[in-house]
């Protein structure tokens, strides 16, 4: 999960390749209805199942109206793609979700199509991209949107930053310190601006840091490969159960 943009299907395709290296045998799943062309080939993909186009043309919406009437039309087909994947039978089943997060983590289709698919036994992996550590400002926004996805789908979650491999050393570095001393957050957060409503703020984002909002980020490249094992781990540490080790 992830804003528009936030590298979301590259990095399934990273991942896939991550995991292949490591021969552990997974499957894509692409449950972006609207997506022209996509990084990777998908084992499964929504878009075998719905036709976006003619809903769009057939009840008359707008982009997001038929994006929207494609992930609600996806939960009756629900069977159908959990037959592919158990098939396929695969050791994890990568989702890529589609482009703007709020049609897959506001809508309960997507919920109801992620637990069902999975049995509830699914990790949600959150992409903040790197943009977001421009100001203070943004990482603290790019918290709350990622605790929000934790609120609604209730599952061990994975924060990573996206695309580090564009941030300058000194941008790269003091991100690291933000994502891992909520005291260097807050002190950078309070010192952006005198508007903001200092005390308020303060108890946010104390709340956020107990809550384990903050918690670690992983700090990922899809182009230089970094982060992807310690990604890879976490999955481990998630779903490897007490008898596989
Ligand atoms: N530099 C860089 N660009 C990336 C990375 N991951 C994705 N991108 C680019 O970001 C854009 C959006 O990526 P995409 O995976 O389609 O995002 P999505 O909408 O979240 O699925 C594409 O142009 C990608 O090539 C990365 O790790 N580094
Ligand atoms: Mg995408």
């Amino acid at each position: 999960m992830g804003t528009a943009g936030s590298g979301k299907s590259t990095l399934a395709l990273s991942l896939f390749e991550r995991l292949q290296t490591a021969e552990v045998d997974s499957a894509i799943l692409n449950l972006d209805p609207g997506v022209q062309w996509l990084p990777y080939s998908p084992d499964v993909d929504i878009r075998d199942y719905i036709n976006y186009g003619r809903l769009v043309e057939e009840y008359k919406l707008g982009p997001n109206g038929g994006l929207v009437a494609s992930v609600d039309a996806a939960v009756s087909h629900i069977g159908e793609m959990k037959e592919e994947l158990e098939k396929l039978d695969p050791e994890y089943v990568i989702v890529d979700t589609p482009g703007q997060m709020e049609l897959f983590a506001y809508r309960n289709s997507g919920m109801f199509i992620a637990s069902s698919l999975a049995e509830n036994n699914f990790s949600t992996i959150f992409l903040a991209d790197s943009i977001f550590l421009n100001k203070p400002s943004d990482f603290v926004s790019i918290l709350l949107l990622s605790y929000s996805v934790n609120v609604r789908f209730k599952a061990p979650q994975i924060n990573c930053v996206s695309k580090v491999d564009l941030l300058p050393k000194d941008v790269y570095d003091r991100g690291v310190l933000w994502s891992s001393d909520p005291e260097m957050l807050k002190e950078a957060f309070l010192g952006e601006s005198v508007d903001l409503k200092t005390e308020i703020s303060e108890r946010m984002l104390e709340a956020l840091t107990d809550v384990g909002a903050l918690g670690e980020f992983i700090f990922t490249s899809s182009n230089t490969g970094e982060g992807l094992d310690d990604l890879y781990a976490q999955l481990q540490r998630i779903h490897t159960s007490s008898e596989d080790r």
